[in-house]
């Protein structure tokens, strides 16, 4: 900048950007909330944000960040996120100049690094958007439903079969919340440890329907405190999909590699190519 002037346009750099992974990763750790981590609840948020994208319209997508607004914050399918976007509320209080899309978005990548999982792809470049940019309730999908709704919700984002096996493991952390999904329980004994687990445990543990007054989920015969939603158990019933859980199952490389491919591509949909301020993804250190 001319004359060395510093303003509050000055570009970031990646150690900017690095302060603020390391913000989000220093409070995640919360005695007493859920398995002691808001981790889970911070992926499903950046998650939350990205996969109401649809490639047909190109709308939707972490660019706008729209779940702040009241309609898509109340969508059926966001219950529970205000905890993770409170949490957030706290790290743009300290770095008001990053965008709500990309601190959501780092917010997940720091939930799979901090939790053990692999490196996320990432870089900035999303800017609030407005109301008008809200997308309509049903985008995001019904946990009640079986493979051809998976199919018909992640292909409208651009994804394949593979990805969404792939993505699916991502079900390794947190748990469901009967007050807010109404599913109830975690799927994998270490709910804040990011491994493959979920598909060791999906192929090889007996499950059963709970019998219980919440909506219809799977137990694990044995101890019955792990659950498996409808979709989950879609992907071993399904003929194409149950291959790529076996080999997730058994090859934790692969799934590591896959899922920071497909997650990495899944935090930039409906984000404009050049409104990225870099040409390449970062990968950010871990805290
Ligand atoms: Fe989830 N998911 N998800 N999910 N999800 C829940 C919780 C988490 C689906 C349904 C649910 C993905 C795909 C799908 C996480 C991350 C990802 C809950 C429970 C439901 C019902 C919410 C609650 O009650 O608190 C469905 C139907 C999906 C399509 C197959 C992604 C791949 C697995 C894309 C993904 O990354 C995380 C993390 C949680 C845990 C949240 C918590 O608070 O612990």
């Amino acid at each position: 900048q001319e004359g060395g002037a510093v303003s509050a346009t000055t570009e970031k750099t990646k150690e900017d950007y690095q302060k603020v992974y390391n913000a989000i990763a220093e409070g995640l750790d919360k005695e007493g909330y859920d398995d002691g981590s808001l981790a889970p609840v911070v992926l499903r948020l950046a998650w939350h944000s990205s996969g109401t994208y649809d490639k047909e319209t190109k709308t939707g997508g972490s660019n706008y960040a729209t779940m702040r607004f009241p309609a898509e914050g109340g969508h059926g399918a966001n219950a529970g996120l205000i905890v993770a976007r409170d949490y957030m509320e706290t790290i743009k209080k300290q770095f008001p100049w990053i965008s709500y899309g990309d601190l959501w978005t780092l917010g997940g990548v720091v939930a799979v690094q901090e939790t053990g999982g692999p490196t996320i792809p990432w870089r900035p470049g999303r800017i609030d958007g407005f109301e008008i940019n809200q997308t309509p309730d049903g985008r995001l999908p019904d946990a009640s439903q079986g493979a051809k709704h998976i199919r018909d919700i992640f292909y409208r984002m651009g994804f394949n079969d593979r990805d969404i096996v792939a993505l699916s493991g991502a079900h390794a952390l947190g748990r469901g919340h009967t007050d807010r999904s109404g599913y109830d329980g975690p799927w994998t004994f270490s709910p804040v440890s990011f491994s493959n687990s979920f598909y060791d445990l999906l192929l090889n543990d007996a499950w059963q329907w709970r019998k219980w007054k919440g909506p219809a989920q799977y137990e694990d015969k044995k101890t019955k405190s792990l659950m498996m939603l409808p979709t989950d158990m879609a992907l071993i019933t399904d003929p194409k999909f149950k291959p790529i859980v076996q080999e997730y199952a058994k090859d934790e490389e692969a799934f590591f590699r896959d899922f920071a491919k497909a997650f990495g591509t899944m935090i930039e949909l409906g984000v404009p190519v050049e409104q990225f301020k870099t040409k390449e993804p970062w990968n950010m250190d871990t805290a």
